[in-house]
């Protein structure tokens, strides 16, 4: 049984799964970098470690750091979070030679996963539909013309150690087949050192939507139904929900079956992902699969009302899942927006810095996955993700509504962020009628990048100006208002009182 587990990550996704640790009883342990000393997941933990210099791979990269410190504070388990070392075949070895448990699945599983061949040709196996195209690496040229013409143009030239885009490459001439190899082959080699590409067929402006699947150590696999991620932006995803607005009860259950198919033929264990890219006519083809815990796991586990961090852990002790997949059903709708410190007008580039200000938004409905405070400074080093705003709602309409309802109270002052952003995703006629897919934002960025009316932001700081005027009147003993007894917040909260401030 699990007693202690070391948290392999920083930021929101450290504190969420030490929230899991605590409800369970389990002590946890966080790692960090000197640039995180004053971090939240530092001070949420039991106890923490310094693993190095700020850059991640002189810390949260690092294997033989990790271990030591699991080592040192006789942690049972270690967690990986997303990113990092979570989908690292070589870590996920070391931690059982160390005899310590991994919460994820085995080399085997992330390796075969992780080589995009590999998975295509493992799927081909298990009968799960993947895109037309080559389960060989593209040897001669010759033979890939031949191919090509087969399949027909457009095509996709892909990496296989790649995956998330990098590397790919759209031929929609035969004449360009040649810049398209050598181009993809080369961007490959030097960022993964594996130059084998493959080719695929183009699906047009497809969805991106996902599986969540759950495994155990006894032969049970589940899957906790989709999560639509189409909503992307230079393959970063900016929002998702679920259930997918394009999807059919129908669809939905031969997907299902087949990623747990996928699953099982990787003799998965644990929490993983299953991605396909989906047509207009709900043509779905395997993508790849996240062999890890995912950002946006929390819509799934609002709609599903599973807490997957609790289930891993559960999975790694070896219990069997006690979820049946008879009885699992998707209850209500939920969105998930990503709150990055960047800035939207000058091309999404990193704004990290001090946060002067947060007030976070709370209300029915409204889960915030954060962790920075008032007084603290985001690094430079890491992803600039300030947290996951997850709304709830019975239908997909309220739960829009109720994201509006939540960005509005959102406040962040410091650091530019894509609040502004996502809220006007929010009122593309598109978005809300559930008629969108990968070409979303591109196909909107005139309306999406048009600024944010200033009175309303102005109203905002003065009105956070005002209050922080008003906190400083009262902590000096001065009223600056006439409340003829009445309750000073009473007061305060109307605007003829303000008025008179
Ligand atoms: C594709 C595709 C169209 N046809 N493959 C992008 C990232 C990587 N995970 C795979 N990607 C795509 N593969 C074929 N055969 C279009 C994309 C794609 C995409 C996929 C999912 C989400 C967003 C995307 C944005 C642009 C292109």
């Amino acid at each position: 049984m699990i007693k202690k587990v070391l948290v392999a990550n920083r930021g929101e996704i450290a504190i969420r799964v030490m929230r899991s640790c605590r409800e369970m009883g389990i002590q946890s342990v966080a790692v960090f970098s000197e640039a995180d000393r004053t971090s939240m997941h530092v001070r949420y933990a039991d106890e923490a470690y310094c693993i190095g210099p700020a850059p991640s791979n002189e810390s949260y990269l690092v294997i033989d750091k990790i271990i030591e410190a699991a080592k040192e504070s006789k942690a049972d388990a270690i967690h990986p979070g997303y990113g990092f070392l979570s989908e690292n075949a070589e870590f996920s070895d070391r931690c059982k030679k160390e005899g310590i448990l991994f919460i994820g699945p085995s080399s085997y599983a992330i390796k075969t996963m992780g080589d995009k061949i590999t998975a295509r040709k493992t799927m081909q196996h298990a009968n799960v539909p993947v895109v037309p195209g080559t389960t060989e690496p593209i040897k001669d040229l010759d033979k890939a013309v031949q191919v090509i013409r087969k399949i027909g143009l457009p095509v996709m030239i892909k990496a296989s150690a790649g995956g998330g885009g990098k590397g790919m490459r759209l031929v929609a001439k035969e004449e360009d087949i040649l810049a398209a190899v050598s181009s993809s082959k080369s961007e490959a080699k030097a960022a993964f050192g594996d130059d084998s590409v493959y080719i695929e067929k183009y699906i047009n402006s497809p969805h991106h939507i996902e599986f969540q699947i759950l495994a155990d150590n006894h032969g049970n696999c589940i899957h906790l139904f989709e999560r639509e991620c189409s909503v992307q932006r230079r393959h970063q995803k900016v929002i998702e929900e679920t259930p997918s607005p394009i999807m059919t009860p129908e669809v939905r259950e031969e997907m299902g079956k087949h990623a747990v198919a996928a699953a099982k033929a990787v003799n998965y264990s644990g929490a993983g992902t299953i991605e396909f890219i989906v047509d207009d006519n709900l043509n779905y083809y395997f993508l790849e699969m996240n062999t890890r815990l995912q950002v946006e796991h929390p819509i799934t586990e609002r709609v599903v009302q599973v807490d997957l961090v609790k289930e891993q852990i559960k999975i790694v002790n070896n219990e069997p899942l006690n979820l049946k997949q008879e009885d699992l059903s998707q209850n209500g709708h939920a969105i998930e927006c990503r709150i990055y410190a960047e800035d939207p007008e000058n091309n999404f580039m990193p704004n990290p810095g001090l946060i002067k200000h947060i007030t976070e938004p709370l209300g029915l409905g409204v889960r915030h996955d954060g962790y920075v405070y008032k007084g603290y400074e985001i690094p430079m080093y890491y992803d600039p993700l300030i947290s996951k705003l997850i709304v709830w709602a019975p239908t997909r309409e309220e739960t829009i509504d109720r994201m509006k309802r939540a960005l509005y109270a959102y406040k962040i002052i410091g650091v530019k962020t894509s609040i502004p952003f996502l809220n006007r995703i929010m009122d593309v006629p598109s978005f809300r009628q559930g008629r969108y897919n990968t070409h979303f934002i591109q196909d909107n960025e005139e309306f999406l990048l048009n600024e944010e009316k200033p009175s309303q932001k102005l109203k905002d700081i003065a009105s956070i100006a005002a209050f922080f005027s008003y906190l400083k009147k009262i902590e000096k003993h001065q009223s600056p208002v006439n409340l003829n007894g009445a309750s000073k917040w009473k007061v305060f909260g109307r605007k003829k009182s303000l008025e008179r401030l």
